[in-house]
Parts: structure tokens; C-alpha cells; sequence
């Protein structure tokens, strides 16, 4: 007799884990040679950051890392998506290494293997060298062979240790947001051709991350993109809503997705750029679409999509009184983590797709009795998990799952007002303590099912 599965199962060998990035937790942001990052700089501008928090110290996760991983094994938990800190490596962006940026690694890698966890490891998630930013940052072209280079450099180093590589995490948010008058570091604002050029940049930078794997990863290396895609939800899951959902998603992801899968901009994309349209050398396309392992989504939040009189995509707004986080950003909008992943592995064909990223930030979890009782976030990760598992079941090739965060941290110019991880940290005194949330986690990674 076959053995009925229990409701909301994930397939067998389905990946739990969570995620953060290097300058979100590691704090000792001038120790031991590490160079000054974008962010570094940007969080010292006056009124760039919430109360005017820094990176210097963040979770101090540079000196607690051990026992941050013995709490993760405590979790169960057994897949841990981290970044690499850039200038801890080339403090200067390139030149000469920074040993002791290296070894810091090297001992991540020792602390993580004797708790029995497997990084996934982020090249690049957004601390960019200042030294290179002075150099013109990624509105340079020559960026892409200086971060070659890089990723040559940790590929080379830390290769035989880590098997899943992801070259960047989010491109949109460190060139559109952060060149294009938004709120990420450098926090500049440039006109569209510069920022289309930034984009393009971060492509062939992907390119190169592709590469340095394959010529210098150990067998059995697996890399490809994290793209914080433009998440789409039909209003209603009716043929025609669908549809437009699709011609939407489409539309809103061509600028990133179709380089990477298609091999060439898309000819609508450019199009709209019109005279700011990306100028791309002989060779970019080839490097842009080396073919990956896998594609990385990070999905919080989702534009609802109803179809319109003569069949055009149309965006409904949700009302003030809609359900939200209290990141202004993130509405609830669980179904996102259904339709997302299923739409990109229809209109890209991708057979591997994992979340890398999935959590909510909430202002207000605090400590009381030595407990963080984060039901929101429990209720949360429920639905949200449960329309994952509707993807699964209905065929779509979501293999992992990484939750943001395992930890409160810095979250960019929200400072550590915005708490998104799963274990509390009091930021004066760096005392950790799991949330309800992180209890409840643990279970469904343990039961492989939303409990
Ligand atoms: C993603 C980033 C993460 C994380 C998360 C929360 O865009 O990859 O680093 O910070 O968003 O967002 P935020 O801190 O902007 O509220």
C-alpha cells in the first residue's frame, strides 16, 4: 500500500535553512585589516540610518560565531546562508589580500563543519569596498574585472569546503536602489543610463562568479543567482488573472532574468529603456548566461494583479487597513511564495529554484520572562510555508528554503530597529534568545511539514 504522506509535507531531501550576510552580524568592522565597506561610510551620513546605527558592531557575530553556530545545531538547523565581507578580503577591493580576512573564514568554515551545518555562501550581498566606490563603484565597467578577480581569490580559498555558491544577492537593490535616488548605500542619485549601466555591470559580475566556480569550485560545486524578482500575486486564480499575473512577472523581471536565462535583453526592455538602454561589449552576453545550478529567490512581499478591461495586467493597490509588517514594504502576501517560484520555472524553464530569503520585520518583539512569544511571525511563516508547499505539491521545483533571519541585525537604513530573525539579540548586551518562532521552526524543519 503506498504510504500516504501527512498534510503539508515538502518533498523528501527538501533544504531547511536560514540566512543573514556578513555586514549584518559581524559587527568588527575595522578589525584585523578589514577595509571600510559602502555601508560603513553611508551609515556615518547624518539621517541615512534610523538613530544613526553603524555596522561596527552589529550581532558581534565575528567573536560569538562559534557559539551562534552550536545555538543554529541546537535548532536542527543544518543549511546556513552566509555572505563573505569583500573588504575583509581586499580591504582595498583589490591589490593585496587581507590574511586575516581569509583565516576569519576559514575558521566560519571549521566552527560550521564540527556543528554539522553546510554554507551556502553569498559572494557579495551588498558590502562594496569604498576604495572601489571612490574608483567610480559599479558604474565602472572595470568593476566586473576586479570582482573576477574576488571571486577567483575566495573560490580558490574556500572552495574545497563549500559546494553551493551564490555570486549576488539582489542586483536591483545595490544598483537601481542605491544609484537610482534610494536608500541603500552609496545612496546617490544618477540618471537612468548610469543606472541601467549598474545593472549591467552587476550581470557581468554574475558571469564571472559563474565562472570562477566552474574553473577552480571542487566537483560536485553548485552555483547560481540570488534575484529579489518582482514577486506577483493573481487577485483571483482565475484563467484571466492568471494570465496577467504571468504578463506582468514577465514584464517586471526581463531586465534581470532574461540576460541570465535568455542570453539577451529582451527586445520590450529595451525598448523602454529607450535612449538609456545598457551598452553591451562583444562577450557580455556569453558571460551573462553561463548556465547555473539553481536559481535563488527572495520573496517577502507581492504586487496583487488583476486582469483589465481589453486584457491588460493591471496592479491593485492594497488599502491602508491591508495586513502589513511593520517594514512599510511588506505587505502580507503569502501566495507570492506560491506563484513566484512557479512563474520562473515556466517562463525561464528552471528546473532548481531555492528561497533564499523569506522572514518579516517587526518593531516590538521584545523579552519578557526569558521568552520572545513573536506569534505574528509564527502566523506568518505559517502561511506563507503553506502556499510553499502548495508549489511543491503542484510540481513547481522549489528544492530549499532559508529563512531571514536567524538573527535580529542590522537592517540597512532601518538600523536594529526592524527585527526579522527567529532568535532575539540585545544589541547592549549581544545576549541571544530564541523567539517562539525559532521553537516553531525547528519543528517543521524536523517534521519536514508546516506544523
Ligand atoms: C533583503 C536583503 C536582506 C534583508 C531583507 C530585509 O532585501 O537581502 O539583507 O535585510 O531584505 O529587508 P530590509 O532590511 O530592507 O527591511
Amino acid at each position: 500500500m503506498p504510504v500516504r504522506s501527512q498534510p503539508f509535507s515538502f518533498p523528501r531531501n527538501f533544504t531547511w535553512g536560514v540566512a543573514a550576510a556578513a555586514p549584518q552580524i559581524e559587527g568588527a568592522a575595522f578589525s584585523d585589516g578589514k577595509g571600510e565597506s559602502v555601508w560603513d561610510r553611508f551609515a556615518r551620513q547624518p539621517g541615512a540610518v534610523a538613530n544613526g546605527d553603524t555596522l561596527d558592531v552589529a550581532c558581534d557575530h565575528y567573536h560569538r560565531f562559534d557559539r551562534d553556530f552550536a545555538l543554529m545545531a541546537k535548532l536542527g538547523i543544518k543549511n546556513y546562508r552566509l555572505s563573505l565581507a569583500w573588504p575583509r578580503i581586499f580591504p582595498n577591493g583589490d591589490g593585496a589580500v587581507n590574511q586575516a580576512g581569509v583565516d576569519f573564514y576559514h575558521r566560519i568554515f571549521d566552527a560550521m563543519e564540527k556543528h554539522g551545518i553546510t554554507p551556502w555562501v553569498t559572494m557579495f550581498h551588498w558590502d562594496l569596498p569604498q576604495a572601489l566606490e571612490d574608483r567610480g563603484g559599479w558604474r565602472t565597467r572595470t568593476i566586473a574585472d576586479v570582482f573576477a578577480h574576488y571571486a577567483d581569490t575566495i573560490v580558490k580559498a574556500f572552495g574545497p569546503r563549500v559546494k553551493n555558491w551564490i555570486t549576488l544577492n539582489e542586483i536591483r537593490c545595490f544598483t537601481l536602489h542605491a544609484y537610482g535616488g534610494g536608500g541603500k548605500a552609496p545612496g546617490v542619485s544618477e540618471g537612468a543610463r548610469v543606472v541601467n549601466q549598474t545593472m549591467h555591470h552587476a550581470l557581468l559580475c554574475h558571469g564571472h562568479g559563474v565562472r570562477a566556480v566552474r574553473e577552480h569550485g571542487s566537483r560536485g560545486s553548485r552555483v547560481g543567482l540570488t534575484d529579489n524578482c518582482e514577486t506577483v500575486v493573481p487577485v483571483s486564480e482565475t484563467p484571466e488573472d492568471i494570465a496577467a499575473a504571468r504578463a506582468w512577472f514577465i514584464e517586471a523581471n526581463q531586465p534581470i532574468l532574461d540576460p541570465i536565462y535568455n542570453g539577451h535583453y529582451a527586445p520590450a526592455y529595451l525598448r523602454r529603456c529607450g535612449k538609456d538602454r545598457p551598452v553591451v561589449a562583444k562577450g557580455d552576453p556569453a558571460l551573462i548566461s553561463l548556465p547555473t545550478d539553481f536559481l535563488g529567490l527572495n520573496i517577502y512581499t507581492g504586487t496583487f494583479i488583476r486582469r483589465r478591461k481589453r486584457g491588460k495586467p493591471e496592479v491593485v493597490v492594497p488599502s491602508a487597513s491591508y495586513p502589513r509588517t511593520d517594514s512599510p514594504w511588506l505587505n502580507l502576501a503569502p501566495r507570492a511564495l506560491y506563484w513566484s517560484p512557479k512563474l520562473a520555472a515556466e517562463v525561464y524553464g528552471i528546473r532548481d529554484i531555492y528561497i533564499t530569503e523569506n522572514g518579516c520585520g517587526y518593531n516590538d518583539d521584545a523579552v519578557a520572562n526569558g521568552e520572545c512569544l513573536d506569534l505574528h511571525r509564527v502566523e506568518y511563516l505559517r502561511n506563507y510555508l503553506r502556499e510553499l508547499q502548495r508549489a511543491t505539491a503542484d510540481g513547481a521545483p522549489v528544492r530549499g528554503y532559508f529563512l531571514w533571519s536567524f538573527i535580529d541585525n542590522f537592517e540597512w537604513s532601518d538600523g536594529y530597529t526592524r527585527r526579522f530573525g527567529i532568535v532575539h539579540n540585545d544589541f547592549k548586551t549581544q545576549r541571544r534568545t530564541p523567539k517562539l518562532s525559532a521553537q516553531w521552526y525547528a519543528s517543521v524543519m524536523a517534521a519536514n511539514r508546516v506544523l
